[in-house]
C-alpha cells in the first residue's frame, strides 16, 4: 500500500548547465507517479531550472535544506515559503553531513519539518548512526532518539505523509552498503518508533527509505524488504543512466 519513493541526493555536485541537461535527458523517461515517486534533491542554485524542466512530467524536485522561518534577517539561508513558491515538492532535512559539518541539532531539524509542512511541502527526514554507535550495538536506541526528537509535536496527518530516510553513516559514499537485512531491521525500528508515538495506522503509512551506497545493482535487495519503501541515493543519482535504472528497478 505504500508507494515507493526514490530520491536522488546530488549533494554539492553538478553545475546549473549540467543540472539542466540531466533533467532534459531524464524527464520523458520518468515512470508514472502511480507506481513510484521519482525525486531529484538538488543544490538550491538549480532548483528553479529543475522545477521548470520537470513541469508537466512525473519528476519531482527536492531541496537539500531550508531554514524554519519564512523570511527575515537570516543572511545566507533559504526560506521554505520561497521554496514552496518555486514549486519544490520535498525538502531533505537532517542529513548526517548537515548534522556533522553544520552542527544541526534534532531540535532545529524538528523546526524545519514543521515549517516545511506548514508550506505544503514534504520533509525527507534523515536519521542514522555512526560506526561507533553501530559497533557498540546502540543503533536502535540512537535511531529511536533521533526520530522521537525529529517528530516532536507533528500531527498524525503530517507524520502519515512524511518520508524518513535511514542512512547508516558508515555506509554513506563508502561503497560499503548495509546488508539489506540490517537495513530492514533498522527501518523496522523507525516504524516501531513511529507506532509508539503515533499509533499503528500512522506507522503503516509513513514511508521509510534506506540510504547509503545504493546503486542499480543492489536496489532490488532493499526494495524486497518489508520496511523499506524506497531509497535516498547519492553517488548513483548523478548519472542519467543510473538514475533511470534505479527508477526502473522499482516501478
Ligand atoms: C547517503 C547517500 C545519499 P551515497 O548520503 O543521501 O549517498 O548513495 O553516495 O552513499
Amino acid at each position: 500500500m505504500r508507494k515507493p519513493i526514490i530520491a536522488g541526493n546530488w549533494k554539492m555536485n553538478l553545475t546549473a548547465s549540467e543540472a539542466k541537461a540531466f533533467a532534459e535527458a531524464v524527464k520523458n523517461n520518468i515512470p508514472g507517479n502511480d507506481k513510484v515517486d521519482s525525486v531529484i534533491g538538488s543544490p538550491a542554485l538549480f532548483l528553479e531550472t529543475l522545477v521548470d524542466a520537470a513541469k508537466g512530467t512525473d519528476l519531482k524536485i527536492a531541496a537539500q535544506n531550508c531554514y524554519w522561518e519564512n523570511s527575515g534577517a537570516f543572511t545566507g539561508e533559504t526560506s521554505p515559503a520561497a521554496l514552496a513558491d518555486l514549486g519544490v515538492d520535498y525538502v531533505i532535512i537532517g542529513h548526517s553531513e548537515r548534522r556533522e559539518y553544520f552542527h544541526e541539532t534534532d531540535e532545529e531539524i524538528n523546526k524545519k519539518a514543521k515549517a516545511i509542512f506548514a508550506n505544503g511541502m514534504t520533509p525527507i527526514l534523515c536519521c542514522g548512526e555512526s560506526l561507533e554507535t553501530y559497533e557498540a550495538e546502540k543503533t536502535a536506541e540512537w535511531i529511536e532518539g533521533q526520530i522521537t526528537a525529529g517528530l516532536a509535536d507533528l500531527t498524525d496527518e503530517q507524520v502519515s505523509n512524511l518520508v524518513i530516510a535511514y542512512e547508516p553513516i558508515w555506509a554513506i559514499g563508502t561503497g560499503k552498503s548495509a546488508d539489506a537485512t540490517i537495513a530492514d531491521d533498522i527501518c523496522g525500528v523507525v516504524r516501531q518508533t513511529v507506532e509508539k508515538l503515533y499509533g499503528g495506522e500512522v506507522a503503516a503509512k509513513v514511508r521509510i527509505q534506506y540510504g547509503g551506497s545504493v546503486k542499480p545493482e543492489n536496489i532490488a535487495e532493499y526494495m524486497a524488504k518489508e520496511n523499506v519503501d524506497g531509497a535516498l541515493v547519492g553517488g548513483a543519482s548523478l548519472q542519467t543512466d543510473s538514475f533511470l535504472a534505479l527508477l526502473d528497478a522499482v516501478k
